[in-house]
């Protein structure tokens, strides 16, 4: 190999006065101005600054006394971040494995990356390596893995990186120490064999023939939970094909680079499931192992060309379905640039959808401080906004003039966001009815998700309620929300995020991932069912006429659900927010909702004691992730004002009776708000699957100003400093 660059060799960096955020209906983007007539056509904008880690030099506001104060400080500060079509668009970083998916496409479908983007996303990379290894994790906070080692390895050779720069010298070595990229899991395996550095044999089978499988069968993909088959629907096809980028210098060059014997030497068909031990989240089970097998020996001697030509003509049918009711973004960060694959393979270089998808793939993209990220989703507009909206209420602000300019704004992106039609051939598609959903992200994406369109709704039906606020939704659209909401009840009376469940819990046993738990089929969450039990209460309070027996059914069977829910030590586990405290609050919320408090209630009673329990010294609260990964509620280091805020809300909701703890955690997020207004980051407040854990930025303002609001109500607003 060449020699060594120095380690003082410094990455280079864009010019970030030159970066634009751009929104269109929901739509958001990241642009890179080159010459001198756009950037003065096109100033950056507070918001701009403020999520590239520029100064936005807003003023300091006067010192607040009250929580309400702090509230308006907050708001005032967090209005500024408000972009033009009304929502609030955030980072959501966190995962490491996305870079790689979306990169990966890139390279094997020659589509060029601009050099703008080539540069941050090494700098991000470079700023998000583990300082101590070198090496990169399932996501940012997590240690060093084979999955996340190799595959961002991987991205920086594609980014053009020289083997012998520092960054990818450390990685390396890490990567051997691990094992080398033979112990990759399941994803990073399909990975690297898309680029030619793996060999398709060493992968457990993905056959597209699942699919022709009939509909009654218990384990036919269709039952799986939605990311899960799509993701494994668009890897089928490519599977199926055993197609890779053909071998060049780069392939050629990686295949010694990521291993730590000869690459001609190893015998791929002998480590299908040769895992490191440090990836594994979800160890196979002997049923899946079963399975592999026979589904190989299927693959390999059994199936005939003409069945594996079937099933990939219908695969490919679903691929194109789901493009096309997603207008080409897909449904994750992961399908959408799978599917861009596909597409690619069956369509070459230069079909629409090919087209379509690269001009989408941009939405996933994110530019922060340390460079550009592949975010979670198509964006978080819709969820942020409805949380702001509901804080805003909660502070008892909504009809302060001063604040409805941005209120309406924010209602005007709900109004635009609410998908009006269901899938076309929703059954062939397997998809859930979605006509009056909202998405987490944005209409075109196109899938409703049962507490997204629950908080949407409720935020809809508070604010429309406000004296000066316009109606701009219609009942017969909020009602259609209502039923959407009503078909995806499981029978146990709890709500999954996108569909009802189509299986049993038994399926997890195939779960193949390794890396994450729970993706096999729809379960039930404590925090999806309250947000469904807070918006069909709020809409039949105000719309009794309105299938009122049916959502009177629905609300009480849940409410029951969510009791069977709670851990003998009075909490409730969190699956998509840093962790017990997040759905502690969810859960309170729907009892109080049925009239359940401290008082009189012994579940209230005993989630109250948990929580003070987990209080901290300083009158805070800290969740670590290691809490979702390990079930067990596990402390911080530092109390986290994310966390505080969702455990006071959550004695709030209780009527806890004793103010004095409350107002600690409440003194905590007061103290913590700059003089601006704002809050800085803290620690990773979301998480998915157990084990990867997902960014919420704006969460430090909507449930901050949230409790602050509802403190403020129940107490008579009290001078606190
Ligand atoms: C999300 C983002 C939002 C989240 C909430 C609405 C907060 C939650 O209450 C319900 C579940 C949902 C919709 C959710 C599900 C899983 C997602 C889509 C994510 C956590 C964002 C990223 C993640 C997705 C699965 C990432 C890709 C990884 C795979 C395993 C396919």
């Amino acid at each position: 190999m060449a020699e060594e660059i120095p380690t003082s060799a410094v990455l280079p960096r864009t010019d970030y006065t030159r970066w634009r955020l751009k929104t269109e209906d929901g739509r958001q983007t990241w642009d890179y101005l080159t010459t001198d007539e756009q950037l003065a056509a096109w100033p950056q904008s507070i918001a701009d600054k403020y999520h590239l880690g520029l100064p936005t030099n807003l003023p300091d506001l006067p010192t607040p006394h009250t929580p309400l104060d702090a509230a308006r400080n907050g708001l005032s500060f967090f209005s500024h971040l408000q972009l033009p079509d009304g929502q609030w668009a955030c980072e959501y970083g966190g995962p490491m494995f996305l870079i790689p998916a979306v990169i990966t496409a890139y390279y094997v479908t020659n589509t060029p990356i601009p050099d703008p983007w080539k540069i941050e996303i090494t700098a991000y990379l470079a700023a998000r390596a583990n300082p101590d290894d070198g090496g990169w994790g399932l996501h940012i906070e997590g240690h060093s893995t084979v999955f996340g080692t190799a595959c961002n390895y991987v991205v920086l050779r594609i980014l053009g990186m020289d083997p012998n720069h520092p960054v990818a010298v450390k990685a390396r070595n890490q990567l051997h120490k691990l094992g080398g990229a033979i112990g990759s899991p399941h994803w990073g395996k399909f990975l690297l064999a898309l680029m030619g550095c793996y060999q398709w044999e060493g992968m457990n089978p993905i056959p597209p023939e699942l699919w022709l499988l009939p509909n009654w069968v218990p384990f036919h993909p269709w039952r799986w939970w939605c990311h899960n088959r799509q993701v494994y629907l668009a890897m089928s096809y490519m599977y199926s094909l055993k197609r890779s980028h053909p071998e060049n210098d780069l392939t050629r060059s990686l295949r010694e680079e990521l291993y730590t014997q000869d690459y001609k030497t190893i015998d791929f068909s002998q480590h299908r499931n040769t895992v490191a031990p440090g990836d594994i989240y979800h160890p196979h089970t002997k049923i899946l192992d079963a399975l592999n097998g026979i589904l190989g020996l299927w693959g390999s001697y059994i199936c005939p060309n003409r069945v594996q030509e079937i099933a990939r003509a219908h695969v490919y049918d679903l691929v194109k379905r789901e493009d096309e009711a997603s207008e080409y973004c897909c449904l994750g960060p992961v399908n959408s640039p799978f599917n861009f694959i596909v597409r690619y393979f069956a369509e070459g270089e230069d079909s629409v959808a090919v087209r379509a998808h690269k001009e989408t793939l941009r939405d996933f993209l994110w530019v922060k401080n340390e460079g550009m990220l592949v975010n979670g989703t198509d964006g978080v507009q819709t969820w942020d906004t409805s949380f702001l909206i509901q804080a805003v209420v909660d502070c008892g602000l909504a009809e302060d003039p001063q604040y409805h300019d941005m209120l309406i704004k924010a209602l005007e992106f709900l109004e635009t966001q609410q998908i009006r039609a269901d899938v076309p051939e929703q059954e062939i598609a397997y998809r859930q009815q979605r006509k009056g959903a909202w998405p987490f992200s944005k209409r075109t994406q196109g899938y409703t998700v049962s507490d997204t369109t629950s908080e949407a709704l409720k935020s809809v039906l508070i604010l429309q309620a406000v004296p000066g606020i316009p109606q701009l939704i219609p009942l017969e659209r909020l009602q259609d929300a209502v039923d959407v909401l009503l078909t995806m009840q499981n029978p146990n009376g709890g709500f999954g995020t996108y569909e009802r469940a189509r299986a049993g819990k038994w399926l997890e046993t195939l779960n193949a991932a390794e890396v994450f738990g729970g993706i096999m089929i729809e379960y039930e969450y404590p925090e999806c069912t309250t947000a469904v039990v807070m918006a069909l209460s709020k809409f039949t309070k105000i719309y009794p006429r309105y299938r009122a027996t049916k959502i009177d059914n629905v609300v009480q069977r849940a409410v029951a659900w969510i009791k069977t829910d709670q851990r003998a030590d009075g909490s409730w586990y969190g699956y998509w927010g840093v962790c017990f405290t997040y759905a502690t609050m969810f859960a309170t919320e729907s009892l109080r909702s049925v009239g359940e408090t401290y008082e009189n209630s012994s579940t209230m009673k005993k989630a109250c004691e948990f929580l003070l329990e987990k209080q901290m010294e300083d009158g805070g609260w800290g969740e670590s992730y290691k809490s979702s990964e390990s079930q067990v509620y596990t402390q911080h280091e530092n109390s986290q004002v994310v966390n505080t805020a969702w455990a006071c809300i959550a004695l709030m909701n209780a009527a806890y009776p004793d103010r004095v703890p409350i107002e600690k955690g409440i003194k905590l997020i007061m103290a913590r708000q700059q003089q601006n207004g704002e809050w800085m980051q803290e620690a990773i407040e979301g998480v998915f699957n157990k084990s990867c854990m997902i960014s919420y930025p704006n969460y430090k303002f909507t449930f901050t100003i949230k409790a602050l609001g509802m403190f403020a109500k129940l107490y008579g607003n009290p001078e606190l400093n």
